[in-house]
């Protein structure tokens, strides 16, 4: 049985979490950018990118981490950029970063191309991440924890509210169920003298529902399901479109992940195969649904 979602677990979440260091700068750039954007009357996504890790001690030498490289984040910064959106990028530190795949591939030994072609590839990533960032439409938050992770998402959330149905929020991190709340975890680093770990693990209240209800209302809000049954994949997706009250869940396989993911949304399911690859034909997909959301008073 799924447990139950109270607003006061999210509220106990927030009050005991570690303060984010650099907010009052974190907050000011935020507010440049989301400011100008709208100015400018662009669309603008929030990407939430990669892992989340949950510290087992206040001094953390070890945590819990959710996996994911962040390559879905990355690519989808880039096609979101390309489509005319600005991003905000908030990803899990060291995980892809947009661009950079390109780069990362002229390493490869069984690359082809001449040291010179790999050069002109290298430069031109660089300019188009460059571009993107001083034209300001590229604004990169990164986090840590889960507790980072979930205060620069309510921070975002908030301030973006007054982009009213021009935002859309993009949540493909994979985010902790589980973690140590702050005032139960120990100071220092945990002695195996003391013999096996016994270690209770809260729940993470889902924090999708407290953005669609309080954060960002009027918000396009597309979540991701991701499961390695595939049998009960559409299951769970049809689940959380309804539960979380999205505009599209993004169901993939862990396996299966770059190749295929399937959208549902209210009006049914949406397959969508890798082309270059399947970010590009998904975030068509979803701008077209952006536009109509937009357009449907
Ligand atoms: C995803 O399902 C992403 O597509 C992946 C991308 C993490 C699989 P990579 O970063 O992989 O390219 O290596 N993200 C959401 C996962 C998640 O935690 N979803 C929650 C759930 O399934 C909903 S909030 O319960």
């Amino acid at each position: 049985m799924e447990a139950d979602f109270q607003f006061g677990d999210v509220e106990e979440l927030f009050r005991s979490a570690p303060t984010l260091k650099d907010e009052f700068v974190i907050r000011e750039n935020l507010e440049k950018f989301i400011h100008r954007n709208c100015e400018l009357g662009r669309r603008l996504v929030c990407i939430t990118s990669g892992g989340t890790s949950a510290p087992l001690e206040r001094n953390c030498v070890r945590f819990l981490h959710n996996f994911s490289s962040g390559n879905r984040g990355a690519v989808s910064t880039e096609y979101f950029l390309q489509a005319g959106y600005a991003v905000i990028f908030l990803y899990k530190r060291n995980s892809s970063q947009p661009y950079c795949r390109r780069i990362v591939e002229c390493f490869k030994p069984d690359h082809s191309s001449s040291v010179q072609d790999r050069i002109e590839l290298m430069e031109c990533a660089v300019q188009s991440y460059h571009e993107s960032v001083v034209q300001g439409k590229l604004l990169e938050v990164s986090y840590e924890t889960i507790f980072q992770y979930l205060q620069l998402l309510r921070l975002i959330a908030r301030n973006m509210n007054c982009l009213e149905k021009n935002a859309m929020f993009y949540l493909a991190a994979a985010v902790a169920d589980f973690y140590v709340p702050w005032e139960a975890m120990d100071e220092h680093k945990i002695q195996s003298r003391e013999g096996p770990l016994t270690i209770q693990l809260a729940l993470v209240p889902k924090m999708i529902k407290v953005l669609r209800k309080q954060w960002a209302p009027s918000a396009f809000c597309v979540s991701f399901k991701l499961e390695t049954d595939s049998t009960i994949l559409m299951k769970k997706a049809k689940e959380a479109l309804h539960k979380y009250n999205v505009h599209a869940v993004v169901a993939n396989e862990l396996t299966t992940r770059n190749e295929k993911v399937i959208v549902v949304t209210n009006e049914g399911e949406k397959t969508i195969e890798k082309d270059l690859d399947v970010e590009m034909p998904l975030v068509q997909f979803l701008k077209e649904r952006h536009r109509e959301f937009i357009e449907c008073k």
